[in-house]
């Protein structure tokens, strides 16, 4: 091993004939998820020779923002053209299906950003008075509005992936558990003990979820949650060979 590996652990690294665009927190934010394809598929007209790309969403497409129906028809209708889609499930699609579905807990959903996606399918949480409505009749009626194709996006979102010696999934992993250890609540959720950790995971895990204004770097992780709802920037890094570097689109 060399003294730098030793120092800083593995570089991340993908196969050669590999490309691959992973895109941070998008929280209902359409209008910079439609500039980022646009910057993405110019790089790619570029940059792609020959080799095969991927698009990867590493999850949180709803809430908070004002369009999150608008993110699912595009994520679902306009793909990227000649790149492979990889959707990976956040927290924020979690606790939709969760308050969907009428689990236990599930409720909590619309105080985390839940309401603006009820409305961007037309739903209010308030009647006519501006009185709050029951949440059995705000679950109703939603149900009914959300296409059955969301529903099934939703439902196929993946936990995690791997290529070369990176992770990619949403908010991280639990440090000192084998991947095959993991508990998808912490793959969802997970946040100081994941992001304080100094230790190398064995792969390099790429992940949203903990938003700052920029993306962060460390030898162990690539954090590219860059606040799109509350920042206007919405980010995503392109990984090809050992290289990294970053797409930004802003407003
Ligand atoms: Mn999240």
């Amino acid at each position: 091993m060399s003294l730098k590996s030793w120092l800083f652990g593995p570089r991340g690294r993908l196969p050669d004939d590999q490309l691959i665009y992973a895109i941070g927190d998008i929280h209902g934010r359409d209008d910079l998820l439609a500039l980022l394809h646009g910057t993405i598929e110019q790089d790619l007209a570029t940059n792609v020779r020959g080799r095969s790309a991927t698009v990867l969403y590493l999850g949180d497409y709803v809430d908070r923002g004002p369009d999150s129906k608008a993110v699912l028809d595009r994520l679902i209708d306009h793909p990227i053209e000649g790149a492979e889609c990889v959707f990976l499930k956040g927290n924020h699609e979690d606790a939709m299906l969760r308050f969907l579905g009428g689990a236990e807990g599930g409720d909590g959903w619309l105080a985390l950003g839940g309401g603006a996606t009820a409305r961007s399918y037309g739903i209010s949480l308030r009647g006519n008075s501006g009185e709050a409505l029951p949440t059995e009749i705000v679950r109703a009626s939603l149900s009914a509005a959300v296409p059955r194709r969301h529903m099934a996006f939703l439902n196929e979102l993946r936990l995690f992936h791997q290529a070369g010696n990176y992770l990619f999934v949403h908010a991280g992993i639990r440090p000192g558990r084998s991947l095959e250890e993991q508990d998808p609540h912490d793959m969802l959720w997970i946040r100081n003990e994941f992001l304080r950790s100094g230790r190398r995971h064995g792969s390099i895990v790429v992940h949203g979820h903990s938003s700052g204004s920029r993306v962060v770097v460390r030898r162990n992780r690539i954090c590219v949650d860059t606040m799109a709802y509350a920042t206007d920037r919405l980010s995503c890094v392109v990984l090809e060979g050992t290289s990294q570097r970053f797409i930004t689109a802003e407003l």
